[in-house]
């Protein structure tokens, strides 16, 4: 997912280019402003941390571009593209790592295993699935 500061700073286009660089291929992709309840849901892991009302307020805050990817070893290498969640640590030459500077605002979202992965995708796109293959 690309996050509210990556479209507001006009990110959408480099992001997506970065991720198909890598050689991952989009199969779903949508803009939309998250509803409170689907960010509660999303997020629910963190409902105990001192930073959840923050994440919550700052993900529904503007219109985002949720996605599914797929190719080999997609979740590795996608985080790889990533950077590390604070952008702070993250390496130059990774999203975050050449774009931001904060650990909420960090440009991006992406799931961290193929179950979450599977509950993720269900959670923004239902029925599409886990495993759409545009052929
Ligand atoms: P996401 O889920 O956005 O891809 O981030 P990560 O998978 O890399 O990181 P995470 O689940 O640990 O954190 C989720 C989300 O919370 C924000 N966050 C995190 C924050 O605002 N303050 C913090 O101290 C931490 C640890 C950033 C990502």
């Amino acid at each position: 997912m690309i996050k509210p500061d990556g479209v507001a700073r006009g990110l959408v286009g480099e992001i997506i280019q970065r991720l198909e660089n890598r050689g991952l291929m989009p199969v779903a992709m949508k803009m939309m402003r998250i509803p409170p309840d689907l960010a509660r849901n999303h997020y629910a892991v963190h409902a105990d941390k001192p930073f959840f009302s923050s994440l919550i307020e700052y993900i529904t805050s503007g219109p985002v571009v949720a996605m599914v990817w797929e190719g080999k070893n997609a979740i590795e290498a996608s985080r790889a593209t990533m950077g590390s969640t604070d952008s702070l640590e993250a390496v130059p030459g990774s999203i975050r790592g050449d774009f931001g500077l904060d650990v909420e605002q960090n440009l991006i979202h992406g799931s961290d295993g193929p179950e979450t992965a599977a509950h993720e995708i269900e959670l923004f796109f239902g029925e599409i699935g886990p495993t759409s293959s545009l052929e």
